[in-house]
């Protein structure tokens, strides 16, 4: 019966010391009675990390005395936090980006956090800060599990596929606003510098062995493919990721934290709020340049600051 009870990708580990409860059946767990800071012992910190391998995003329910902070301080216990290499920091924080609803912003077509540079984040911390009273729920994707799924002709396909990615891209698609002046404004500072970078489709994770696909709209083109084929190939790829099995789907109350690895995972906000507030904060840790099946590693191939914002000499 138990055995039965637990066969399921993402049950919990019985041997963790935290208190798990699974939220999807392959992604998503929430963690009871632990107070986020950068007071963590560093046993319940081995025991996040691993459950963080483990479900792939993890969710903290009423964490009110996390200010900006203590949200740095515990992000420094994860590893090293970073800036957002092109989007300025929130006002009186070292590292944080505020993704607000007044700026017109949502994130709402999937992504991987930063995947337009070679060692990308490895992990993200979001904050909720101001919920809308209904709408505004963020979803995740496995990328682990998307990819164990594949058809075995398909794995072939993608085990050696390289792939651009790249800031510069439709930010009108990626808000989802019909506005375009703002689009243009956003991508003026979100492509101040333009990076591009090879990565491969299935990196292997660092800690866990574990394959997974690294796709989402900062993907530009597959090497080698032209771009009417790239994209009818990314789409193919990128639906196995999404399908609502793959996924998670949290419903924010001011004060929960969700940490997500950023490593094999994809997710997107929901825009549904209208012009309710919504505003939350995130802290993101360093990761490592991504390496292939073969062992080869993700390269940055571009980093080009635009003629107009170069200063005059
Ligand atoms: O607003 C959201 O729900 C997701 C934002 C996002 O993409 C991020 O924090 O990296
Ligand atoms: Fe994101």
């Amino acid at each position: 019966m138990t055995d039965l009870i637990h066969n399921f990708v993402n049950a919990a580990d019985a041997e963790s010391p935290l208190d798990i409860v699974p939220v999807g059946g392959r992604i998503g767990a929430e963690v009871r009675g632990i107070a986020l800071s950068g007071d963590l012992d560093p046993a319940t910190v081995s025991a996040l990390e691993a459950a963080l391998a483990r479900h792939k995003v993890l969710f903290f329910r009423e964490q009110h005395e996390l200010t900006d902070a203590r949200h740095e301080e515990f992000a420094a216990l994860l590893g090293d936090p970073v800036a957002h290499p092109t989007v300025p920091v929130a006002e009186g924080s070292r590292y944080l980006l505020e993704l607000d609803s007044k700026e017109g912003y949502a994130a709402s077509s999937w992504h991987t956090d930063v995947t337009f540079v070679d060692a990308y984040p490895k992990a993200s911390i979001l904050r909720a800060i101001h919920v809308p009273a209904a709408g505004g729920d963020t979803l995740w994707a496995n990328g682990a599990t998307a990819y164990e799924e594949l058809p075995e002709s398909l794995k072939t396909l993608v085990d050696g596929l390289w792939a651009v990615h790249s800031n510069k891209y439709d930010y009108a698609h990626a808000l989802g606003t019909k506005d375009a002046a703002r689009a243009e404004a956003y991508s003026a500072i979100f492509a101040s510098t333009v990076y591009e970078t090879e990565h491969p489709v299935v990196r292997v994770h660092p800690e866990t062995g574990e394959r997974s696909l690294i796709l989402g709209h900062f993907l530009k083109q597959f090497v080698g493919l032209n771009s009417a084929d790239s994209q009818r190939l990314f789409s193919i790829l990128q639906d196995h990721i999404t399908k609502p099995e793959n996924t998670v789907r949290w419903r924010w109350a001011v004060g929960d934290v969700a940490i997500w690895d950023n490593r094999a995972t994809q997710h997107r906000a929901i825009a549904d709020f209208g012009l309710q507030r919504r505003t939350l904060r995130r802290a993101t840790v360093a990761g490592e340049v991504p390496v292939a099946i073969d062992g080869r590693r993700s390269r940055t191939v571009k980093k080009e600051q635009p003629a107009s914002l170069v200063p005059a000499e």
